[in-house]
């Protein structure tokens, strides 16, 4: 074997965000940055030598060159063997699956996740555990300090490997598996929905529906469960073929990135559902005809529907939601009468609850739904979930969503997210705000007093580990609330994100259209933090 050992220095903007390494390409193309946090990796991980590893990305540009690399410095590094995506694709849930289903040591994902892709878009480098789950905090800050100190880094001298080929291969003394990206994900799918019933629907001729994949990772997905399995007509996936650049555009399924699909079920002649997901496959978001499903409102239905689905109809152990997350999903739980968690924002922190059997469903506000099955959120497992229950009840999206906020009241909840800001000048607005924490109790804003203020901290109920920093909150003794903090996940500048939320227990007045129901806390968060002078800003860059 032909192992090199290359002489490196340190780069110091290596600290892994929410969810992994994020940068611009050029970023990862400079001599030795992938190598020295692949390095890092390996490096932090004691005892993989002579294991197995999961790897695939999300289909982005670099994607596959970061892969030979990859593959290459894990065998210098002594792994036993690599199980690696067909053409380096596996969505984020699908290596979360491969982790999980062969008892694999930890995975490598490619992801930026929804970031845009492309020689100037955004990679990311992320490292999952045997749980098959984003590796927690105490493993990212051991990468990180690795990071600061490395002065070289492994790689075996050989060809490339040819992905495109489902097959076995050598590697020095590595074996390199190319598995197939999907069949493995289509069965768990099939193993925890009712299938029948859902092909019953697609195939009935009175439903409609369209998936956007957003020329993302979920093509081949989708086509494979939706068109294939479950029967739906061919081009009922659009954008269903991934490319490196995602067509240009930015694989966020929200209403402003995702705007095609939402002309599509606001337009006239609309399916009876739509959804779309995100880069990786691991977001989703959730359409009825002329309706959009909060995410927040989208997990309070499936935890309060959970009982019509296979998989969970034997009940719920308890439900998760990071803190800016509405709490309309609490009241589901305080319904059913089991635990519901409050997590800092990133999925990691749902690892131990799901492992300890604490949680069987999470979720997050920034269009993200998952359970036990794997430990990363799903997105077409999200849109499995809401067929499913569409088809076991017989109604459509908006009944379904009208007749939850009738029986549990609606949490109006909006998030107003301002990219690419000067950092410096976001960092003084939260530190503008911490300041303010210690007087804010019992203060009087017009209608609203402060009923409690902090910075979110977190103790895990598992392991004990404490996260602080975790976002500012400003909670109104009426129930509504602000939340504030910045983006972990961005690569250019800052993106400050403000969360807003109230409660309406009133039928009657649940029509209101959400922006005019929050505008009093919208102009008290401007009122309280400055947000249009900090971020030289008149309106948010995108509203959700
Ligand atoms: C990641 C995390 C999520 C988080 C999201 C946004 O998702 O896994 O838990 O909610 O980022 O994080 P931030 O608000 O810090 O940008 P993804 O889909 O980007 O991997």
């Amino acid at each position: 074997m032909n192992i090199k050992t290359v002489s490196t220095k340190p780069f110091s903007d290596q600290k892994p965000g929410t969810s992994g390494l994020r940068k611009a390409v050029p970023v990862f193309q400079q001599p030795h940055y992938l190598e020295n946090f692949i390095q890092s990796i390996f490096d932090s991980l004691p005892g993989c030598e002579g294991q197995t590893l999961v790897l695939g990305g999300d289909g982005r540009y670099y994607n596959r060159i970061a892969i030979q690399t990859i593959l290459k410095m894990a065998a210098a590094n002594g792994i036993g063997e690599i199980l690696v995506g067909c053409g380096g694709i596996l969505s984020t849930p699908a290596a979360s699956w491969i982790i999980r289903k062969n008892q694999a040591f930890g995975g490598i994902i490619l992801s930026a996740s929804h970031n845009p892709g492309g020689p100037n878009g955004d990679l990311g480098v992320k490292y999952n555990v045997t749980n098959g789950g984003p590796a927690p905090e105490k493993v990212t800050e051991a990468i990180y300090a690795r990071t600061k100190a490395i002065d070289s880094y492994k790689i075996l001298a050989a060809a490339d490997v040819n992905l495109d080929q489902v097959g076995s291969f050598k590697l020095g003394t590595m074996s390199v598996e190319v598995i197939d990206s999907v069949e493995p994900y289509v069965e768990l799918m099939e193993s925890l929905f009712d299938f029948d019933k859902i092909k019953a629907l697609l195939t009935s001729g009175n439903f409609k529906m369209c998936m956007d994949s957003l020329h993302a990772v979920t093509g081949p997905y989708a086509h494979a469960l939706f068109e294939q399995r479950l029967g739906a007509p061919a081009g009922t996936v659009v954008n269903g073929t991934p490319k490196e650049d995602f067509g240009g555009g930015h694989p966020d399924p929200n209403l402003v990135y995702a705007h095609d699909l939402v002309e599509i079920l606001f337009g006239d002649d609309a399916p009876d559902f739509g959804a779309a997901s995100d880069g990786d496959g691991d977001r989703n978001m959730v359409l009825g005809r002329q309706f959009f499903v909060n995410p927040s409102d989208s997990l309070a239905v499936l935890t309060a529907n959970a009982h019509l689905i296979p998989a969970y109809s034997q009940g719920l152990a308890g439900v998760a939601r990071s803190m800016p997350t509405s709490a309309a999903v609490d009241r589901v739980a305080a319904a059913l009468g089991i635990d519901c968690y409050e997590t800092p924002t990133g999925w990691k922190f749902f690892g131990n609850l799901l492992d300890a059997g604490k949680a069987t469903l999470c979720g997050e506000e920034s269009f993200g739904t998952g359970s036990n099955h794997v430990r990363e959120k799903d997105g077409l497992w999200a849109v499995l979930f809401w067929l499913n229950i569409i088809a076991a009840r017989g109604e459509s999206v908006e009944q379904i969503v009208r007749s939850h906020w009738q029986k549990y009241g609606k949490n109006f909840y909006s998030r107003h997210d301002y990219e690419e800001v000067d950092s410096a000048k976001a960092r003084e607005l939260i530190e503008g705000l911490l300041a303010l924490i210690p007087e804010m109790k019992g203060k009087q804003f017009g209608n609203y007093e402060v009923e409690y203020s902090d910075d979110f901290s977190y103790t895990d109920p598992v392991d004990g580990s404490v996260s602080k920093n975790q976002g500012i909150r400003i909670g109104f003794t009426d129930g509504s609330r602000l939340v504030f903090r910045l983006s972990g996940t961005g690569t250019k500048g800052a993106t400050l994100r403000v969360y807003f939320e109230s409660y309406e227990p009133d039928a009657s007045k649940h029509d209101v259209d959400t922006q005019k129901a929050l505008a009093p806390l919208i102009n008290l968060a401007e009122e309280i933090a400055q947000i249009k002078q900090f971020t030289q800003r008149e309106f948010p860059t995108v509203i959700t």
